[in-house]
């Protein structure tokens, strides 16, 4: 079985946006996505402004954000360009389509106007996308959709895991992946992403498993590790970031070996 480069896997792909994250992940070398799960604008923009040049994707959760402002967003925006990350709010879209597209493109925080990147559970069924794609496909944003879990008993599993995957190929033109704990698609277009990643595997208090990079790129054949607590609350978060920015990318190489 012959494994493709970032390269030839940004060649294979027809959306811009998967086409531009596997260009950085190669021009960057990293396969690192930061999960910064901080509570203030203020820490969210040191995160990224210091951890930006070791990763591909940030990851916002933006309503843990106590002093969310369009002054954030605008801040945001500049360090993407600056130090060339793509910007991934890890919503969960969960609802009926016309919920979700009104929960993805108002509200307070119009996500649809700033996050490259959006993700949807399957449960409700097809009409999710449906929703997010009026909103987000004439913005030129894409959708990953969660068909595994990292978490203790998820129920995301199974028949669900095969569903999902389905819903996720009906619907290419908007949807560019999954989070997932192992590769789930053999198209090259498909971009897999895989929290519950730390240097040592491991458990939180709270349900959360942890898998090394080398498991998780190496052995389950995903293609981006997404870090939080590893780096975030590490003493040196800017050493930790290069610590798995160089575990990922080493762990990526070994499957050419
Ligand atoms: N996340 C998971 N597991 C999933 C999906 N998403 O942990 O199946 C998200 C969490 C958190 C991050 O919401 O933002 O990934 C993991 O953070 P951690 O590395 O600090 O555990």
């Amino acid at each position: 079985k012959k494994v493709l480069t970032y390269v030839e896997r940004a060649a294979q792909c027809t959306h811009p946006l998967s086409k531009r994250l596997f260009s950085i992940m190669q021009e960057k070398r990293t396969n690192l996505a930061l999960s910064a799960d901080v509570n203030t604008a203020a820490e969210l923009i040191q995160m990224a402004d210091s951890i930006g040049p070791y990763i591909c994707v940030l990851k916002t959760h933006i309503d843990i954000i106590e002093d969310f402002s369009a002054d954030l967003i605008q801040k945001l925006s500049s360090l993407a360009a600056k130090h060339n990350f793509i910007i991934f709010e890890d919503r969960k879209f969960a609802d009926i389509g016309n919920t979700v597209k009104q929960q993805y493109g108002g509200g307070m925080y119009r996500i649809s106007e700033w996050a490259d990147i959006i993700n949807a559970h399957a449960v409700p069924g097809p009409g999710i996308i449906q929703g997010l794609k009026e909103v987000g496909a004439t913005k030129n944003r894409a959708c990953l959709m969660l068909a595994q879990m990292s978490s203790k008993g998820t129920l995301a599993k199974d028949t669900y895991t095969a569903e999902s995957v389905k819903m996720a190929e009906g619907n290419k033109d908007f949807v560019i992946g999954f989070i997932c704990t192992e590769k789930l698609s053999s198209d090259p277009a498909m971009l897999h992403m895989t929290p519950g990643v730390q240097l040592s595997a491991g458990v939180d208090g709270l349900g959360q498993q942890y898998l090394t990079p080398q498991e998780v790129i190496t052995n389950r054949e995903s293609d981006v590790i997404i870090v939080g607590r590893g780096i975030t609350q590490s003493a040196n978060p800017m050493q930790a970031a290069k610590e798995y920015q160089e575990a990922g990318f080493l762990a990526y190489q070994a499957l050419f070996n």
